[in-house]
């Protein structure tokens, strides 16, 4: 029980590293002497110390170390990246037990940091709150292990059913609340790039900004085979990295830039080796139906984060369905029904 809920803590701090710390996993580390807590950290940003090493400097008596546990939520990592590895500061200081929540799947640690610490005959103990580790690194952990990024669906749909009704041109139907706009915006803030397909590009003009929540704006990445969507729409602004996904080269220009797809086979598999390629651990798709559709058909999706308005339509475009998932469960959020699906297997 007490190794939980030291684990626990671990979580707790590692979080504080949510907008600073990617593409690096968020990580937190708790040092117990004598079943009291001497010493915590985490990792605080990319680049900078792991969440080990600021747990071992925050202890004021380093001559206990010799005597303690360190719990840490995810394996101490082995290698030499911006950093030198924790596994061998853990062995220097002498640090006899180690607790840990998960092993890392990021290929140059996997199990190395754990076979390091017990060679130099330490005890170690994997996998208390493993599940609850794991969740905290979803992204990262999808990222190396399947090699590509962490997806996640949105849309809103009405009582009966549709995103949208069938129109060419005006304005899009207003289905969410700005309550819940925060909350998408949220996710965005939380997402390296955002993903959205030629109609919804040309009958919404979204800018796919963060404006409603405070954080850095995704990479915007937009589908248009045929070259047909207006250079006047707001994703050519220029004001973020824009990706537009195309059956033809359009221009030599980085921004933004265009990649060019073989149509005649399977888009969906070309696109996630493109984004794992270029790190992009997370990627939220915002629409339209057809494109969500066909993530949800190639099962190739985590998570959808869908919105159901009170209102009804009557008739227009048909929201997408899932039909297999992992997990569900709803939630009344300022009085909106917001439906979680999970595809991930923690
Ligand atoms: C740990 N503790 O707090 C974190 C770890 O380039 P570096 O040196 O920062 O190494 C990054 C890798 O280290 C990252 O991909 C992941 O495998 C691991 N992260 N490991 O022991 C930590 N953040
Ligand atoms: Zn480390």
């Amino acid at each position: 029980m007490k190794e939980e809920k030291y684990m626990q803590r671990c979580i707790e701090l590692a979080g504080n590293g949510l907008c600073n710390v990617s593409p690096n996993p968020m990580v937190g580390a708790v040092i117990v002497c004598d079943g009291k807590i001497i010493g915590e950290g985490y990792h605080i940003r990319c680049g900078e110390a792991h969440a080990e090493v600021n747990a071992i400097r925050s202890v004021k008596d380093e001559s206990l170390l010799e005597r303690s546990t360190i719990y840490v939520s995810l394996e101490p990592c082995s290698h030499y990246g911006k950093t030198p590895p924790c596994a061998d500061l853990i062995i220097e200081k002498k640090i006899p037990r180690i607790v840990i929540g998960c092993q890392d799947p990021f290929s140059k640690v996997a199990g190395r940091g754990i076979q390091k610490l017990r060679d130099a005959g330490r005890e170690v103990i994997v996998g208390v709150l493993e599940a609850e580790c794991r969740q905290l690194i979803c992204k990262f952990i999808t990222f190396h292990t399947f090699h590509r990024p962490y997806i996640t669906l949105k849309w809103a749909e009405s009582q009966d059913g549709f995103i949208d009704l069938n129109r060419t041109a005006g304005n899009p139907v207003k289905l969410s609340t700005p309550l819940t706009s925060m909350i998408v915006h949220k996710k965005r803030s939380e997402s390296d790039a955002i993903m959205v397909g030629t109609r919804t590009a040309l009958l919404d003009n979204p800018s796919l900004t963060v404006r409603n929540w405070y954080g850095k704006n995704p990479i915007r990445i937009v589908l248009d085979k045929d070259l047909s969507l207006p250079t006047s729409l707001h994703l050519f602004d220029g004001s973020v990295p824009t990706l537009i996904f195309t059956e033809n080269q359009h221009s030599p220009l980085s921004n933004p830039e265009y990649i060019v797809l073989n149509y005649q086979k399977d888009i969906l598999p070309q696109i996630m080796e493109e984004l794992y390629k270029r790190g992009i651990q997370s990627l939220l798709v915002e629409g339209g139906s057809i494109l969500l559709q066909s993530f949800i058909d190639a099962g190739c999706w985590d998570e959808a984060f869908v919105e159901q308005a009170s209102k009804e339509l009557h008739s227009g475009v048909k929201a997408p369905e899932i039909r297999n998932k992992i997990s569900y469960s709803t939630e009344k959020c300022f009085g909106v029904e917001i439906k979680h699906y999970s595809n991930l297997e923690v």
